[in-house]
Order: structure tokens, then C-alpha cells, then sequence
């Protein structure tokens, strides 16, 4: 069942109209859920008053900076520490030597998933070799953050330099060099989705076979606040405690355990505020773990915190796909199979290789069409290079990308509206639950209804072919259908109604800009039946949650939004009893509501659930009743949510100058049920703009000894305010039959939407001027250089 915009924007309005000043509300009468309150979190991060990892200070804290390699591949043949060592301002200076010297293992895991080949993991401080500029080759602790940087900077590392390669494909030739022993000729993994044989007849039986080669350009994920650490060991019970910039803190405890040696219960991290993650917050780095192993060895606590160019130089980077993509489709416009080849970028240590890994890329290659036969090949290899993992969408854009390019040029191939072709192809209402010819399996969902909300907003029944605006300039519209997955495994949820009646809610994911604060206590509050305004959130500390998994691919609401409700849930049904006992009254007879319990028919007879708490720690309960109020619940969902959406743009292209203007932004999104629709129509934007980085302005460039070009944002062009245009959203409702509460993840859609929607609008646009593909960034000089080649 789906809900449109309509309905969607009436219980909009209703949420609007009952805020009150502060943007919240205390109406009980109306559940919480659905209502677009304002992020409670945003005050204090508007005031400056939120504190980030670099803004805590511990007693007797020294400072660590690394010295990086700035050669990207070669032997260490010498780290001359002379200088740096000698300086009265620094504490110690660090090499593997030293690493090696002391009890920890001093290596990070490669990556969590299995691959082809077993490559040495990675050390936190380059062993013998190096294999991506960037790579840490010692540690200065001094201190102050300044003499650290300046001494760090002395270190004089000389290196035996071999050749590199920064190419996925030119990687796996026969004559590239080998970066590790291991994994011959750079192959991480191979991996094949789909039915070869089948794919190989639907193509044969075919009337056509429109084919693209698709550059997915390499992007650096630019949060506002660099990743930093700050450790602190407590040599009296041997515990670590790091304070750090994480998306999983769970995760990144069993990282410390594992290259520090130390069991898991005996190192705590805590996620204080984090200016951003976008993917990159969430594998393990040298600097954290070295803050944490430099704390140890001297006893006292260690701040790290990366600079701008470190975070360029060594942050997992995302995207750098090379695809060959085919469609073989007959003339009626009847898709009968996608055929796909696609060389992943791993980097130079693969910390993790999300956006390759077949379960995040090739099983979303259906997109939202019903196509009997997919084949898709991905090798994954190793460049000298950064380590490339997820950026937000991890696989999910770079598929999507390559389905929506490929549906375009079939419909220009075969002189089709892009539009009625999708149409043709959609998948409808009724067909779904769906398990496409990779492996998905579709939830819910009304595309073709969620398109037409886009459209309509455009008015695209009423465009004409081609058209040009009073400027000369050629006007297309481009439009991209998306399907994506969320809603991966487990996440833990507390709910604890405190003696004074207070409501704290912890759980295992982790909220850098997305508003769980605001979502959770949503939930809770409905399904307790208390105030919004006593309910209290907090994650981000392994010592207050029991386990986690964190926050990543969309899947914070699905999994710890549920888990937050079923302990809630439990906890009302507790209270209720506890509130039955109080009132000597039958548990069934009694209503609750605003956090007073009634007796039906006996309005007199009332309890707060402060005096139930109190009751429920204090003594004199009666046998039948367990002490204390609260629950904790390991929620996992019945299966993958696939929310979906069209996004569509419109653009003007100038032929003389190849220059670009965003003329509409129109994004349709479906996650089943929203908990807050401002807050997802705020994810919904600044996904469309990291999108519109990555489809406009953003080129990762490294030369061909594998050093970085854009190690600044002078070179890097992330998007200013300026070059976001206007956005317009809409959404439907299909709730998901996955999960008790029926949502479906937001925070990656824009990402996902935006990038094929632009690509395809500018090829709509030119190609009356012969343009049939330009790769992204879409830069002035690239869709010049189109024209021109077009022309000759
Ligand atoms: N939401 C909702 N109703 C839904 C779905 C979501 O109200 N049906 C709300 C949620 O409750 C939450 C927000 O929307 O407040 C995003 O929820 P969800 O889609 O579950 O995504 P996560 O919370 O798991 O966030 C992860 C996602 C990812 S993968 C990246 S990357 C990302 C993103 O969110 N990084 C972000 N959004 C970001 N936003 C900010 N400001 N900063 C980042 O680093």
C-alpha cells in the first residue's frame, strides 16, 4: 500500500501546525511518530556548545602526529628519528621498531569480509614497505599539537621507490607491479552474480545490445570535523578508554582489541558529537589505534587528530568503478537482461571493500525493473592508492548508476521516451515481494507512483523533444528510478525508566548529523506513553550499551529505531503491572496516556509513571514483580527494507562554454513509514548535494607515481552553498512488512538518486548535438570537450 505526497504533506502539515515554539510538542494525544519536530540535538551545535573530540582535554595529555609516506610505493630503507628524538618539547618519537618491540600485535584487520587472497594485515606503522601515499611511517608524541606537527616534520624517511599503479584495470595486467606477494596481479577478489548462461541467451535472443563504458569517479568524503582520537589507559585495572570520531563504536572497540591486544572488555570507546561520518568514520586507521598503543606505552593520555590533507591522504576514499555496462533489449522496449563488468578500486591496504562486495553492488543491478536475466562480474584490486571503502550509498550509487545509464541509452537507442521505457519495465505493486535475478529480494513499494510524483512535479507530460531556452542553451530532463537496501543485521536498544520517571534510551548506532536523538525519542515516547520532552537518548559508548553494530547503509531506524521500541514496549507492559499492583486494580483495566495511568471507568485512580518507577526500585513489590524498570532488546528484522525513489533534473547546457545550470531538482523518495518527515527530508538534501558533488565537481586525481593531486580543498571541489540548487522533495509511504515499525532507511538516497539523474539530463540535453555519454565530474571543460568531439 502506498501513500501519496498528498497524504504524506496533510500529515506533514498536522505536524507543523502542532509544534509548538520550540518546535516540539507536547500534545499526547497524537502520536509522536509522523510529526516533523525539529532536531532537539541542533541547539547546542548551533550555540558552539557541542563538544567534538579535538575539543577535550585530559590531565598530563600529550599530543601524537604522524609522519606519512609521501612515497606511495618503495622499500623503508631508513627513518632517521635524530632530530625529532633531540627536541626538548617531544616525548617520544615512534617507529614499527617499536611497535614490534612491545606486547601489542600492532596490525589492523585487512577487511571483515573474505577474500580471494590472505595479504599481510595492515601495521600501524609501515613494516618495510609502503604501498599508498599517506601511509603512517612513525609517530611523534609531544607536548603540544603544534611541537608535534614541527617535529614530525624533521623525521627524514628515505625510501627505495618502486614503481606504482593507481588504475583498478591497469592493475590486474600481467606487467603492473605486485603490492603484495599474496595477490598476484593486485586481485583482492573476483567476484560473479546472476546466471552467466542465462544472461548470455537472453542477449543472443535480444532484438538489440546498447553498451556503455562507465568511469565512476573516485571521491574523498569531506565531514566537517576530521577523524581524531583521544586515549587514555588506566594502568591500575589495565584498561583503555579513547574518546574518538566513530560510526560504531562497538566496531571499533573489537579494532583496539585486536591490534592492541587487549580483550574487549577491557577497552571502552566513547563517541562524543562527531561533525560527520559519510562512511569514512567507520573502518579502523592507524592514528586512532596509535593514539591508543602510544597511551599505553607512555602512561599518559594521547590526542590525535588528523589534518585536512592526512584525512585526504590516508581517509578511506569511495567510489572508482570502471564498468562495462550492456542492455540487451527488444524493440517493444522489454528489458531481457543487464550484462556488467566492473574493476573496483581497493586501494593500497584494503581496510574494507564495501562498495565492491557483491551483497552492496551487483545485487542492486535490477534497479526497480523486472529483468529475467543479470550477469555481473567485479574484480576488486589493489593500487597504490588510499583505501577505498564505503562513502555514502557503499556500492548501492555505483549500481544504481550503471541500471539508469543503461535504461537511458536503450531508450535513445531505440527512440523511446526514457520514461515510457521504464514504465514498460517497472515493477508493479503486486509483483513484489520480488527476488530479482541477483539475489535482492523487494519488499514493498509503488514505483511507478513514486515516479509520477517526480514527473508531475516537472510537468514532464508536457515537454517536447528538444528544446533550447531564450539563451541558445539545450534544456534536458534527466531521470533516475533507484531501488536501495537497509536494514543489515543486528543493533541493540535500552530503554530504563529512571526512579524520578526520567527515560533514558541508549542503543548501539551512532548519530553524527542524522537526528537520532530526535527519531528515537519519537518512538519511545509513543510506544511508552510518555512525554516526548522526558525521554533522553544517548549512544556512542560501549559501556553503556551492551553491543552495536553502528551506524552505516541506512540502517539505524530499521534496526535500533525497532530495538528501541520493542524495549519500550516491554518496559510499558512492566510498568503496567507494577502500576496494577499500585492501584489495586486489574493490569488490563488500566489506560495510559501522557505518562498517567487510569483506571477505566474510575478516572480518580491514577498513577505517574515516576511513582511507578519509584515503586519499581523501591521495596515491597510483591513476589510476582522483578525489581527495576527498563529492557534491552537485540533486534534483528525479518530482512532487507528496499526503499526506492525517482529523482529528476532538469538542466540548461550552453554549447559554447559546456557550462551547466540546475534548473529543478525534483526528488521522490519512499522509506515506508517516516518517524520524522523534516528530518528525512533534510537527509533526503544533503544527499542530493554530496550527489551533485559527485556528479558536477568532485575528482579524486592522483599522478602516476601515486601521489595525490587533490590533497587540499583548494584542489578538491566539494560543492559551496552556492552551487546547490533549489531542492524539491515528495515522498510516498510504503511501509515495510519487514519490521514492526514499517520504515526503510533514508540517509543514502539523495547520493544514489542524484548522480545518474544529472548524467542523464545533460545527455538528454545534447543529444541533438550527438553526446551520448559524459563521464562525472560533469565539469564545464569535460562537456565542452563532448561537444567538440561530437562535432568533429
Ligand atoms: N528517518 C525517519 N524515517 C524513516 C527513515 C529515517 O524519520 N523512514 C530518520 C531517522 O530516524 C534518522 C534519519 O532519518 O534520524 C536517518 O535515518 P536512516 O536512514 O536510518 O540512516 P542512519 O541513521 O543509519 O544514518 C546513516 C546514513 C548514512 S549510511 C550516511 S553515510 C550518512 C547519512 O545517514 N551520513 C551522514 N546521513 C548523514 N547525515 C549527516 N548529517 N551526517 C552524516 O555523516
Amino acid at each position: 500500500m502506498s501513500e501519496t505526497t498528498g497524504e504524506a504533506a496533510e500529515r506533514a502539515d498536522a505536524a507543523a501546525s502542532a509544534r509548538d515554539e520550540d518546535g516540539e510538542s507536547g500534545d499526547a494525544d497524537e502520536s509522536l511518530v509522523g510529526r516533523g519536530i525539529s532536531r532537539r540535538e541542533d541547539a547546542a551545535l548551533l550555540r558552539g556548545e557541542a563538544e567534538f573530540t579535538d575539543d577535550l582535554r585530559a590531565p598530563g595529555m600529550a599530543h601524537l602526529a604522524l609522519v606519512r609516506s609521501e612515497c606511495a610505493h618503495g622499500d623503508v630503507v631508513d627513518v632517521d628519528t635524530a632530530e625529532a628524538a633531540a627536541r626538548e618539547d617531544v616525548v617520544a618519537v615512534f617507529t614499527w621498531a617499536d611497535v614490534a618491540a612491545s606486547d601489542a600485535p600492532g596490525t589492523l584487520p585487512l577487511t571483515t569480509e573474505p577474500l580471494d587472497c590472505d595479504p599481510p594485515e595492515h601495521p600501524l606503522l609501515a613494516r618495510e614497505r609502503v604501498r599508498y601515499q599517506g601511509q603512517p611511517v612513525a609517530a611523534v608524541v609531544a607536548e603540544d599539537r603544534y611541537a608535534a606537527a614541527d617535529a614530525a616534520r624533521t623525521v627524514n624517511v628515505t625510501y627505495d621507490e618502486r614503481e606504482a599503479v593507481v588504475d583498478p584495470v591497469a592493475a590486474t595486467a600481467e606487467s603492473a607491479p605486485d603490492l603484495f606477494e599474496a595477490a598476484p596481479n593486485n586481485v583482492a577478489l573476483t567476484s560473479e552474480l546472476g546466471d552467466a548462461d542465462a544472461t548470455d541467451e537472453a542477449f543472443a535472443d535480444a532484438d538489440r545490445v546498447v553498451s556503455l563504458d562507465l568511469e565512476n569517479n573516485r571521491l574523498m568524503p569531506t565531514a566537517m570535523e576530521p577523524r581524531a582520537a583521544l586515549a587514555r589507559w588506566s594502568a591500575g585495572d589495565e584498561r583503555l578508554t579513547v574518546e574518538m570520531t566513530a560510526q560504531g563504536p562497538h566496531g571499533e572497540r573489537r579494532k583496539f582489541a585486536h591490534s592492541l591486544g587487549l580483550a574487549e572488555g577491557d577497552v571502552r570507546v566513547v563517541a562524543p558529537r562527531v561533525g560527520g561520518g559519510f562512511g569514512h568514520k567507520n573502518t579502523p586507521y592507524p592514528g586512532d589505534s596509535l593514539a591508543g598503543w602510544a597511551a599505553m606505552e607512555l602512561g599518559r593520555p594521547v590526542k590525535w587528530t588528523a589534518t585536512r590533507r592526512g584525512n585526504y591522504l590516508a581517509g578511506n576514499h569511495g567510489r572508482d568503478h570502471r564498468t562495462h555496462g550492456e542492455v540487451a533489449v527488444d524493440d517493444d522496449g522489454t528489458i531481457r537482461g543487464f550484462r556488467v563488468e566492473t574493476h573496483a578500486n581497493a586501494g593500497g591496504h584494503g581496510l574494507g571493500f564495501g562498495p565492491a562486495m557483491p551483497g552492496s553492488y551487483g545485487t542492486l543491478l535490477a534497479g526497480q525493473y523486472d529483468v529475467p536475466a543479470i550477469h555481473c562480474e567485479t574484480t576488486v584490486a589493489f593500487t597504490n592508492t588510499a583505501p577505498v571503502h564505503s562513502y555514502r550509498g557503499a556500492g548501492r550509487p555505483e549500481a544504481i548508476y550503471v541500471t539508469e545509464r543503461l535504461v537511458d541509452a536503450a531508450a535513445r537507442e531505440l527512440g523511446t521516451d526514457p520514461v515510457e521505457l521504464r514504465r514498460r519495465n517497472q515493477l508493479a505493486p503486486e509483483d513484489l515481494p520480488h527476488e530479482t535475478a541477483v539475489g535482492a529480494s523487494y519488499d514493498s513499494g509503488d514505483y511507478e507512483a513514486t515516479m509520477d510524483e517526480a514527473l508531475d512535479a516537472v510537468d514532464y507530460a508536457e515537454r517536447t523533444a528538444t528544446e533550447r531556452d531564450d539563451e541558445g542553451r539545450y534544456v534536458g530532463v534527466g531521470v533516475a528510478c533507484l531501488v536501495e537496501s537497509s536494514g543489515f543485521s543486528f543493533e541493540s536498544g535500552v530503554v530504563r525508566v529512571e526512579p524520578d520517571g526520567n527515560v533514558r534510551v541508549y542503543a548501539g548506532t551512532h548519530s553524527h548529523g542524522q537526528g537520532h536523538e530526535t527519531t528515537y525519542a519519537q518512538i519511545v515516547a509513543d510506544e511508552l506513553g510518555v512525554p516526548y520532552e522526558d525521554v533522553a537518548v544517548g549512544e556512542g559508548d560501549t559501556e553503556r550499551i551492551p553491543q552495536g553494530t553502528g551506524t552505516f547503509a541506512s540502517r539505524s531506524t530499521i534496526t535500533g529505531g525497532n530495538a528501541v521500541a520493542e524495549s519500550a514496549r516491554d518496559v510499558r507492559g512492566k510498568a503496567r503491572r507494577v502500576a496494577a499492583h499500585l492501584l489495586d486494580a486489574d493490569p488490563d483495566a488500566l489506560a495510559l496516556d501522557d505518562g498517567t495511568f487510569r483506571v477505566e471507568g474510575a478516572p480518580e485512580r491514577t498513577c505517574e509513571v515516576a511513582e511507578v518507577a519509584e515503586a519499581a526500585y523501591g521495596p515491597g513489590l510483591p513476589d510476582h514483580l522483578s525489581p527495576g524498570l527498563e529492557a534491552t532488546t537485540f533486534y534483528e528484522p525479518e530482512g532487507t527494507t528496499y526503499p526506492h525513489g525517482t529523482h529528476v533534473a532538469v538542466v540548461a547546457v550552453d554549447p559554447e562554454t559546456g557550462e551547466i545550470e540546475i534548473l529543478r531538482y525534483v526528488a521522490a523518495d519512499d522509506c515506508g513509514e517516516q518517524i520524522n518527515p523534516t528530518i528525512v527530508e533534510g537527509q533526503i538534501h544533503g544527499g542530493v548535494a554530496q550527489g551533485i558533488g559527485q556528479a558536477r565537481y568532485e575528482q579524486t586525481a592522483y599522478d602516476e607515481d601515486g601521489s595525490l593531486l587533490t590533497d587540499s580543498m583548494r584542489s578538491y571541489a566539494v560543492p559551496r552553498a552556492g552551487q546547490i540548487p533549489e531542492m524539491e522533495t515528495r515522498a510516498t509511504v510504503s511501509p515495510s512488512p519487514r519490521n514492526d515499525l514499517g520504515v526503510k532507511g533514508v540517509g543514502e538516497a539523495g547520493t544514489i538518486g542524484a548522480p545518474p539523474a544529472l548524467v542523464n539530463a545533460v545527455a538528454d540535453a545534447l543529444e541533438p548535438l550527438g553526446v551520448r555519454h559524459v563521464d562525472m565530474p560533469l565539469t564545464d571543460e569535460r562537456v565542452w570537450r563532448a561537444i567538440r568531439d561530437a562535432e568533429q
